[in-house]
């Protein structure tokens, strides 16, 4: 009797055991899902705990089961240069055109895309991906291998994307060689301006639950619009949600490393466009198990540059020379949380041109430098109107054009004269210093200027002192007095139809 269980023993090992063990010794390789929104600061996302108003179970449940990044930053607080820096790992500075809204993403820098099928991986999107740019077509090969924007929503809303990212992603699911790993970019277009406009009200929101920054004024319009902005982040965060179940229930969950964020803080006033936090601080969270140990909120300063090294090093494909950004391998594979590589202490972000708002097309350079005590901004030209010229219809986004049109700015603008309001107008448009210098622990909103105070002369120098010593490592021409962001052309022409010179009417801000 028991010769004969060891026979079936030894039959169940050999036809069942074995080669189950011999499949583990050569894992899959993982699948990747990236989820971008447009235009989301990091404190609107659930887990963060400082907004209400907004849900976010998706990303929430991403941010628990794997690392929450509370100090994630885009290279560049506008669509395209940080999408461009993204699927390059490179800074803003370092693409040319390409740190540009309006540029052009050239073949010479590879993408993660492209290296990702050089390493036998599928790679697939939807909705909105690299962009407003001119995507060069000396790649020859599209950004990704395939597109899917078939499907369309039944019911669709006012200042809202027609696209079914969730069906879409299905759709591709379905498709998808299963004999390879794939890539799947889900670029939602929510929450980019423009709203839905009260529809917070329908949703059954309330005023007193939104999360204002405080550069705007405390007032039922700006709580209204931050309500309504939050309903499409939780229209993005629904579409991932069902993302999440479909690879739940064919099992490839647990083999898709899911990475969550966007590519830039809020369009309302002094956000988007803008260095300061509410502009280039963005959410962050990776879900990769067992490899990625969950549950852990991690301190160090990173960019999103650095997830394609990052997802190349996971996918164990090879990192082109043209990539700069550093791999987050260390931090996602530590089991630590807090501040988990000394190293990560600070991080440089930039700006250089947006839209056509100034007069000669020029832009706004800006460098920061961010710890978690301080923030130093330098303004390269104080002489430029940051928002725009006052005066300069640029039909696109109207008057003070790099700020998007939106309900906020509309009451900031016409409450200009108002004695109450001005001071909001002054902050959000007028013209700044060539210093700025932040308090980060007691001013996290960047009201209060600290760069001309004398007893903070020396931690001004010491911060810019390594920021500079950073952008000169890293090759940025403005170290070598040199700016050629102003002399590049704008690719696209669509912006050019409307050229409306014209006084606007506004007070001239006293900044
Ligand atoms: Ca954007």
């Amino acid at each position: 009797m028991l010769t004969r269980i060891n026979y079936v023993a030894a039959i169940i090992a050999f036809f069942v055991v074995l080669p189950a063990c011999l499949a583990h010794a050569a894992p899959k390789r993982p699948n990747i899902l990236l989820a971008i929104s447009d235009d989301q600061s990091w404190m609107h996302a659930g887990a963060y705990g400082l907004d209400k108003s907004t849900k976010t179970p998706a990303f929430d449940r991403i941010a628990r089961e794997g690392v929450r990044f509370n100090y994630a930053y885009c290279a560049a607080p506008s669509c395209a240069p940080s999408r461009s820096a993204l699927l390059t790992g490179r800074h803003i500075w370092q693409l040319e055109e390409g740190g540009l809204l309006f540029g052009a993403l050239k073949a010479k820098y590879t993408l993660v895309t492209h290296a990702l099928e050089d390493a036998g991986y599928q790679t697939a999107s939807t909705g909105k991906t690299y962009g407003p740019g001119r995507y060069d077509r000396a790649f020859g090969r599209p950004l990704f291998g395939k597109t899917f924007n078939k499907h369309k929503l039944a019911d669709r809303r006012p200042g809202r994307s027609s696209l079914d990212y969730a069906t879409n992603f299905e759709t591709f699911f379905k498709q998808r060689d299963k004999g390879k790993p794939f890539f799947f970019w889900y670029g939602s277009s929510e929450p980019h301006q423009l709203f839905d406009v009260g529809g917070w009200q329908k949703a059954g929101k309330k005023l007193e639950d939104a999360l204002v920054p405080k550069c705007l004024p405390d007032h039922p319009v700006t709580r209204g619009e931050f309500l309504d902005y939050g309903i499409e982040i939780e229209h993005f965060d629904t579409h991932l949600a069902r993302m999440i179940a479909i690879l739940e229930e064919a099992g490839e969950l647990d083999n898709t490393i899911i990475i969550v964020t966007s590519d830039h803080g809020n369009p309302m006033p002094r956000s988007k466009a803008n260095l300061y936090d509410s502009g280039a601080r963005v959410p962050l969270a990776i879900r990769f198990p067992p490899k990625v140990t969950g549950s852990r909120v991690v301190d160090d300063f990173v960019g999103l540059w650095e997830l394609a090294p990052t997802v190349l090093e996971l996918a164990g494909a090879e990192v082109p020379k043209s990539v700069t950004g550093r791999s987050l391998l260390p931090v996602l594979t530590s089991k630590a949380s807090g501040q988990v590589d000394p190293k990560r202490d600070s991080i440089v972000t930039a700006f250089e041109r947006h839209i056509i708002c100034r007069r000669d097309g020029l832009g706004y350079p800006m460098r920061s430098i961010r710890t978690h005590k301080w923030a130093f901004i330098r303004n390269y030209a104080p002489d430029r109107w940051p928002a725009g010229d006052p005066d300069f219809n640029s039909s696109h986004q109207g008057f003070l054009g790099d700020c998007d049109k939106g309900e906020s700015k509309h009451l900031i603008m016409g409450l200009a004269h108002d004695p109450k309001y001005r001071g909001y107008y002054n902050l959000c448009f007028g013209r700044r210093p060539a210093e700025e210098l932040y308090d980060m622990a007691a001013d996290p909103h960047q009201l209060r200027n600290l760069a001309a105070d004398p007893k903070h002369a020396e931690v001004k120098e010491q911060l810019e002192a390594r920021m500079k010593a950073f952008l000169s490592e890293q090759g940025d021409q403005r170290m070598r007095g040199e700016s050629p962001w102003d002399d590049y052309p704008f690719t696209d022409q669509r912006i050019f139809k409307h050229p409306d010179w014209r006084t606007g009417g506004f007070p001239t801000p006293v900044r």
